[in-house]
């Protein structure tokens, strides 16, 4: 039975940030036991220093102490690689070393794919995923679709810097589903919108649920282009998957319908968490 942590209240870098450069330790993790808690933060500094030569390891004494593979992208590797875009934008980390970190994240990921992918029971669908031409960030995308794949769907997985013909050649070859884009700058997020224009010009749209996510998308934008659903992590991007894969089978890709519902499992899961604080 693996070890429940929670790592939705992790979000807040400012520990990070102000108090832990001397003890590199914070109060995070406060319901994970002191040894776990330990390597937890000396997991989320690996990635913070880059060091990716020594990843592997924390990775697998994690998994070995009955840590999931989710707790681990959740917790400390998102907190390690949220501090690095921090630095980034205050310009504290230049480039290279966010290569160096983005390099930790790639090799954890490495490790704990095919532990997530081991999770497929059964096959519900296919499903294209992309990161938008002139994009080259794929860590987030990289997670969505593990958790597609764990959550039964095959992921055909176009890599990064996807044009617009390349997703169309994809709806044609494989008859997914679902298409995601993934974008993570605000100079490529319009590509998403533009992917999606050709979609319907090439007469698709009916045929394929279009999801949105990255950093800088938002519902607002999800609304503004007419995808059909954002999912601002890719827990929410599998509910609102195999939500239209199982209940809403025969709402076509575009209907405002489709749409609405997609909102509601937002604020199903917002209600759960309410009540889980409370509770
Ligand atoms: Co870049 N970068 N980067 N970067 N980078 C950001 C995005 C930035 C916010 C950093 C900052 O300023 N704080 C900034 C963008 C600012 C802006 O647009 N306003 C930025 C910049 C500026 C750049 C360059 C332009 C820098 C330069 O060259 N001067 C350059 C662009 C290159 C290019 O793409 N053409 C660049 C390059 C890079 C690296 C190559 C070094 C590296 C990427 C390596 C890689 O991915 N293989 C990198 C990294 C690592 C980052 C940060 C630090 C981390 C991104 C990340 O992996 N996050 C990032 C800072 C940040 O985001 N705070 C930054 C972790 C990941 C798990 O989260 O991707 O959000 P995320 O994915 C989540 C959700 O968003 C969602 O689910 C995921 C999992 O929960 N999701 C989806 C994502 N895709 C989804 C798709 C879905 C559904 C949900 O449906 C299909």
């Amino acid at each position: 039975m693996a070890l429940v942590i929670d790592t939705d209240k992790e979000n807040d870098l400012e520990d990070l940030q102000y108090d832990i450069e001397d003890s590199r330790k914070t109060d995070r993790w406060s319901d994970a036991p002191a040894e776990i808690k330990d390597i937890f933060h000396e997991l989320e500094w690996n990635i913070i220093d880059g060091e990716h030569t020594g990843t592997n390891e924390y990775i697998k004494t994690l998994l070995g102490r009955d840590i999931s593979p989710r707790t681990l992208i959740a917790g400390p590797m998102a907190a390690g690689i949220a501090e690095v875009g921090r630095r980034f934008k205050m310009d504290e980390y230049f480039l290279p070393e966010v290569m160096m970190s983005a390099k930790c994240m790639q090799v954890a990921l490495g490790v704990l794919k095919p532990l997530i992918v081991a999770e497929k029971t059964e096959d519900i669908g296919t499903v294209v995923v992309g990161t938008v031409q002139g994009d080259l960030h794929d860590i987030g995308k990289k997670i969505v679709a593990m958790m597609m794949e764990a959550a039964g769907f095959t992921v055909v997985d176009l890599g990064v810097s996807v044009p617009p013909e390349d997703f169309i050649a994809a709806i044609r070859k494989h008859k997914p589903r679902i298409v995601g884009f993934s974008a993570l700058l605000t100079t490529t997020m319009n590509m998403q919108w533009e992917t999606l224009k050709l979609i319907k010009a090439e007469g698709l749209r009916e045929v394929v649920k279009v999801f949105v996510g990255g950093a800088p998308i938002s519902q607002a934008w999800c609304d503004k282009i007419g995808a059909d659903a954002y999912a601002s992590d890719a827990l929410i991007a599998v509910d609102k998957a195999r939500a239209c894969i199982f209940k809403y089978k025969d709402v076509k890709g575009g209907d405002p319908k489709l749409h609405a519902d997609m909102l509601v499992i937002d604020a199903e899961r917002e209600a759960m968490k309410a009540k889980a604080a409370v509770g």
